[in-house]
């Protein structure tokens, strides 16, 4: 399998998350690029390629102008405020608060733009934010040209970000952005599906309305998890998106048979609605060593996962979303690949 990687993706290298009270350095560091890359070359996986420049066109088709624009500009803006530090939301307009006006002030705009108070925008945030879509926008397009798996290693991830707001370290959603790019290629019904331990509450966002575009996600249950808010069951879509809406929420502590249990169904799901095209959410935050999250999953049992996916048959995108645990965030996300090369090679 090909993997797109640049060493452009660490360019962002924010000094501060919101996390239990503290400051802390953020769990979404550059070093993930690292761990996962090096893993993908001892395997021997495939080769590794830089991406190519999409420019901004196939972004603007998920997100909306004034949010795009906002992210070119906020940290210039920024220091140019005179703040000290970086770019940390800390206000927003409330439930008690509807129809107010988008600020001029910076801090204003910020908390406008923003959906959690965790992730910090600073030097190089767009920067990086516009390699990682470049990325998926080219593992998505080896796949269409050729039907072979591809591997984007995505960072910043960006399942969290919606059509106008960023939150949970994402700020373009790499995997909306190809999912609509791949329709516009011919394609007539994508799937996107999200196993990351985090609801995809973004992507759910975008497409909620749309049957062009089923969202499967399977994910620590809102009631307790982080993004809380989204990915209950009963999200099922809306208008002629109802039933292209799929959310599988489970409890914290979740081991591989449940978990897995809920890959078929969602799988089946997929291949009922006759979907063309798999982008995968992949995010290995399900590792039972995972700091941030609560499901039980093992390495050993990854590969089984890339097994499954296979199964489907479809032409495969996997993009990289969430994952923390250092060591093992590469071993783990190459299971699943190498898990779903090996499948492959067993059919043909
Ligand atoms: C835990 C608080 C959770 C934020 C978690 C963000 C998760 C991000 C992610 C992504 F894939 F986007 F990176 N804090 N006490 O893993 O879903
Ligand atoms: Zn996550």
């Amino acid at each position: 399998m090909l993997t797109f990687h640049s060493e452009s993706t660490k360019l962002r290298r924010a000094k501060t998350e919101l996390n239990e009270g503290l400051l802390m350095t953020p769990f979404e560091c550059p070093e993930r690029v690292d761990l996962v890359l090096e893993r993908v070359r001892a395997s021997g996986l495939g080769p590794v390629q830089a991406p190519t420049r999409f420019g901004l066109d196939p972004v603007l088709a998920v997100h909306d102008r004034d949010y795009v624009e906002f992210l070119a500009s906020c940290w210039e803006e920024w220091k140019a405020a005179g703040m000290a530090g970086e770019a940390i939301p800390n206000i927003w307009p409330s439930r008690s608060m509807p129809g107010v006006r988008i600020p001029e002030h910076i801090e204003g705009r910020l908390g406008h733009y923003a959906q959690t108070g965790e992730t910090s925008i600073c030097a190089n945030t767009f920067e990086a934010a516009e390699v990682s879509k470049d990325i998926a926008l080219s593992a998505l397009g080896h796949t269409l040209e050729s039907g072979e798996p591809s591997f984007g290693l995505c960072r910043p991830p960006g399942h969290h970000a919606s059509s106008n707001q960023f939150g949970g370290y994402c700020f373009f959603n790499n995997a909306a952005i190809a999912a609509e790019q791949a329709l516009r290629h011919g394609h007539s019904r994508v799937a996107v599906l999200d196993i990351d331990f985090h609801h995809g509450n973004g992507t759910q966002e975008i497409f909620y309305a749309r049957d062009d575009v089923i969202v499967v996600s399977l994910h620590g249950d809102p009631l307790h998890c982080f993004p809380y808010y989204l990915g209950h069951a009963d999200e099922t879509g809306s208008g002629r998106g109802e039933g292209f809406n799929v959310n599988y929420p489970m409890p914290p502590g979740t081991d591989y048979a449940r978990w897995s249990a809920a890959l078929d169904e969602g799988l089946a799901r997929i291949r009922q609605v006759g979907a063309e095209l798999l982008v995968v959410s992949l995010g290995v935050d399900t590792f039972e060593h995972d700091p941030i999250s609560s499901f039980k999953l093992r390495s050993d049992d990854y590969p089984d996962v890339g097994r499954r996916l296979a199964a489907l048959g479809l032409p495969t995108v996997f993009l990289l979303e969430g994952g923390y645990a250092v060591e093992e965030i590469g071993i783990n996300v190459v299971n699943v690949l190498s898990g779903f090369d090996a499948a492959l090679a067993r059919v043909e």
